[in-house]
């Protein structure tokens, strides 16, 4: 039976397989190149590794566009490749998570292969409709820019794509899809995998009708949709999932949605990821247009789930990074003079809260964004649809160029910084993708050398984890509510108690101290020389003020 504990005191690391680590010198990371790495992942001490989709595909948008849930794409390896992954990393006490990209397959796959050719059976399992080249069913955008239907002359019919027009998203309606894709799990759990991510997820049931939507996108119509709880507890129930860790990822989502996804009682999923924390800087809700990041918006939503998932039993994934995010110290922190102290505080920020921290390649080491300046030097196919889409508003390419800088999924997608040799260890052919130029002084090796290095820290937030309940199943309440500058709550486990400020700005800034908190002694801070200081504390503060230093976090422990 799953229960919250069996995972609150995991920390999953993500791999984009693409970008990790290439054993062949073919310039693209693969399988082999994880198992070479996995001393590296245990002497960090993750627990699941959430691997990005390597199945066979066109890469159209790197392997998201699957054309076979069960076989390996060449260019990442074999399946015995993966065997011995499996289990070299359950000799190291890690598990393997799978990403299920379940809304959509590529327009590759047999399947959809099958309708082009006519075959009915096989058209139900996508969301074709009737229609005539100049009258799209709904006028409904793409999530990577363009309509989100294509016509297929020869068959008078449109399909739907939410994503790239060679993603076709699948009928889940059908009860032969739904089979479908149970058998897909059985599969992978028969291999020994330990857990799965499921790509999109919520925007799998679409609407009975389809109709225009006058005042968005169309995503109010499939998003969180009508059946979709009903298929996940089916999806659940049927494959056994309810024994692993599982992760839906939820796009444009709402707490009352993801409370019950994530709610052990409903046994859809084990947690959740929603992006809203991440479109604080989004100009009007664009992707496409910058703005400083609205700090206060960033703690109202962290307050509002991760309340809002405690007082209904739901449970978040915590994370900054992934695939389809700039890295988090180019956008939040500082990539100069504060460094490594804005990537320490941002890691203890998320990684203290109640709920599942994920760390994603790179992040561990603080890698930043490349800040390519040449459109070539981009891969992402939505990254080179909205550069298009942004000229044709009248945008100067300059002015383009600086918004794809701040907000390509490009940016998290260069190799991770191995070490400071050539293309940074990670591979010893061409590179798939440019490196961020400061590899020599961003890089594994380095940091591992370094005793209090950023690294060095997110193996101390792992630890902690798992050295105290208080973080992984504490009680949270948040602090300071009114400061624009400081991130902080307390966490509470019986007489357990966890005080934890996060100063989010470059500036020094003040917190109210309460007296007896004086007494308690210092588990944590990001600065130089002082983490280990864990019998000090603030006895000897007279005042109720205390001053945070720029990007400072400060962890006090009753
Ligand atoms: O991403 C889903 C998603 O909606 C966003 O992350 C999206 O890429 C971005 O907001 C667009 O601005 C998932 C995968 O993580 C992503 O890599 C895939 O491209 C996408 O699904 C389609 O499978
Ligand atoms: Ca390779």
């Amino acid at each position: 039976m799953k229960t919250m504990n069996n995972f609150s005191d995991k920390v999953i690391y993500q791999i984009y397989l693409k970008s990790f680590k290439d054993s062949n010198g073919d310039g693209i990371g693969d399988i082999r190149g994880i198992t070479e790495q996995l001393d590296y992942l245990q002497a960090l001490g993750v627990d699941y590794l959430w691997i990005t989709p390597f199945f066979v595909s066109p890469q159209n948008d790197n392997g998201y566009d699957v054309a076979d849930y069960r076989s390996i794409d060449p260019i990442f390896g074999t399946m015995t490749d993966l065997e011995e992954l499996i289990d070299e990393a359950k000799k190291r006490g890690i598990e393997l998570m799978l990403d299920m990209v379940f809304n959509h397959t590529s327009t590759s796959h047999q399947w959809f292969q099958k309708a082009l050719a006519g075959d009915e059976k096989y058209q139900n399992y996508y969301i074709f409709k009737d229609g005539t080249p100049d009258q799209p069913p709904t006028n409904w955008e793409s999530k990577f820019g363009g309509p989100a239907w294509e016509y297929v002359p020869h068959l008078k019919k449109w399909y739907l794509h939410l994503f790239d027009v060679s993603q076709a998203d699948l009928n889940w309606e059908n009860p032969q899809v739904r089979e479908e894709l149970k058998e897909v799990i059985r599969f992978w759990k028969e291999k020994g995998i330990g857990g799965f991510r499921f790509d999109v997820v919520n925007l799998i049931s679409k609407p009975e009708h389809f109709e225009n939507d006058h005042i968005g996108d169309g995503r109010r119509f499939y998003t969180d949709g009508r059946h979709v709880h009903e298929f996940l507890k089916e999806l659940t129930a049927d494959t056994g999932l309810d024994q692993y860790v599982t992760v839906g990822e939820m796009s444009s989502t709402s707490l009352d949605n993801c409370i019950r996804y994530s709610s052990p009682a409903e046994k859809e999923l084990s947690m959740c990821f929603n992006f809203h924390h991440l479109k604080i800087d989004y100009k009007d809700g664009k992707k496409w247009e910058l703005m400083e990041p609205d700090l206060m918006r960033l703690k109202g939503l962290f307050e509002t789930w991760e309340t809002g998932m405690q007082e209904a039993g739901g449970w978040n994934a915590l994370f900054w990074c992934n695939h389809d995010q700039p890295r988090i110290v180019s956008r939040l922190g500082d990539e100069g003079r504060y460094w490594k102290e804005s990537a320490k505080m941002l890691a203890a920020s998320v990684h203290l809260m109640r709920g599942t921290p994920y760390i994603y390649q790179g992040e561990e080491i603080g890698m930043t964004n490349p800040h390519f300046d040449d459109i070539h030097q981009y891969r992402d196919v939505e990254s080179l649809n909205y550069y298009n889409i942004l000229l044709e508003q009248g945008k100067t390419s300059r002015e383009a160029m600086e918004i794809l800088q701040a907000r390509s999924r490009d940016n998290g997608r260069t190799p991770v910084q191995w070490n400071a040799g050539e293309n940074a260890g990670f591979t010893e052919g061409i590179p798939w993708i440019s490196l961020a130029s400061n590899y020599r002084e961003i890089n594994v090796a380095a940091q591992m050398k370094e005793s209090d290095s950023i690294w060095a820290f997110y193996r101390k937030l792992i630890r902690l984890r798992k050295e105290k309940p208080v973080i992984a199943e504490g009680q949270i309440a948040f602090m300071e509510k009114e400061n624009e500058n400081v991130l902080a709550y307390r966490r509470i486990l019986g007489e357990e108690e966890l005080i934890v400020f996060n100063n989010l700005t470059g500036q020094t800034t003040e917190v109210c101290l309460e007296d007896s908190w004086k007494n308690y002694r210092i588990l944590l801070t990001n600065y130089e020389g002082e983490e280990s200081g864990t019998e000090q504390n603030l006895k000897n503060v007279s005042d109720d003020r205390w001053t945070l230093r720029p990007f400072e976090t400060l962890v006090l422990e009753k």
